[in-house]
């Protein structure tokens, strides 16, 4: 460890530690599921951390909010009931909220240490707090899923920390059976699903998984996030039976007034980066279609 730099060290990166300089440590809590720390660094902005990992820095949030949020919801006409499970942050509500034709956005987040802190540091991030059509609720996601009237959403967007800790179970078939059940025939899923060069297993099991329970498409998309480990992150997309989804071609793209609002303009995601985002190099590409 040096002086003055933040390494997030885990058991899910074993040998390798990716390291920002500190200027500042802003706030340190522990919740009931985990510490909450936030620091401004030297080069990406303020960072917030839960557990010692990493969950976005102001430079490159962007990159993972948008894409996690679009990918789905540009990929179906006309998305008008939303779940986001995680995302206490509230990055992905307010990429949610350039939808003008959502209606409804629900959001279950577990740790209300997550949002409060978010609301004070990163305004610009909480901003999707404000959306009149988001309804909070604190609690496990996977409860509040079990609970979740049946065929009740058209996307639900599963922006989760890692399966170490109080987000295990989001990675597990019973989790997805749930999510299959709340969405409406052809509804599509959206979930973090880690990097194809540090977690192929797990990758592997969850598209094992996915295509059991969704009997529409199932697909891996990633995108780059510098400050996540191996500096990119992953996808899985799934759709329930119903109206087919082609998730490679969007349908639904993001109009140029509705690209401009939500606090500020779309940074990464466009209908050409959707696309290239399932192309897959050629060893995860094998792994995946062995599932
Ligand atoms: N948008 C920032 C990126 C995240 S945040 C993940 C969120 O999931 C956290 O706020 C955490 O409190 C919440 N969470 C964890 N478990 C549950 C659960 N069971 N139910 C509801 N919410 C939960 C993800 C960063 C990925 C990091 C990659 N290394």
């Amino acid at each position: 460890v040096i002086p003055g730099w933040f390494s997030e060290i885990s058991p899910m990166w074993p040998g390798e530690a990716h390291s920002l300089k500190v200027e500042k440590i802003l706030f340190q809590g522990k919740s009931d599921y985990q510490d909450v720390m936030v620091f401004q660094s030297a080069t990406y902005g303020k960072v917030l951390v839960l557990d010692g990992v990493i969950q976005l820095t102001e430079r490159d949030e962007c990159a993972y909010q948008e894409m996690i949020t679009h990918l789905p919801l540009c990929s179906i006409p006309n998305p008008k009931k939303v779940l986001v499970i995680g995302g206490g942050d509230g990055g992905v509500l307010r990429e949610v909220s350039r939808h003008s034709s959502v209606e409804k956005i629900d959001i279950c987040e577990i740790d209300k240490m997550v949002v409060d802190v978010s609301k004070q540091f990163f305004p610009h991030i909480a901003v999707g707090f404000e959306d009149p059509r988001v309804t909070l609720n604190i609690g496990d996601g996977v409860a509040f899923l079990k609970a979740a009237p049946e065929g009740s959403y058209d996307a639900v967007i599963v922006d989760s920390s890692d399966p170490i800790g109080p987000a295990q179970e989001l990675f597990e078939k019973p989790f997805f059976e749930s999510v299959a059940r709340a969405l409406r025939p052809g509804g599509v899923v959206c979930t973090q699903a880690e990097s194809i060069w540090l977690h192929m297993h797990i990758i592997e099991d969850i598209v094992a998984n996915c295509r059991q329970v969704f009997k529409g498409s199932v697909d891996y998309a990633w995108t780059t996030v510098p400050t996540y480990p191996s500096g990119m992150i992953g996808f899985m997309l799934c759709s329930t039976e119903g109206p087919s989804v082609d998730f490679k071609h969007p349908v639904n793209p993001i109009d140029e007034n509705d690209s401009q609002q939500a606090g500020r303009p779309l940074k990464f995601y466009n209908s050409e980066i959707h696309s290239a985002a399932f192309c897959l190099p050629s060893f995860a590409k094998r792994a995946i279609a062995s599932k």
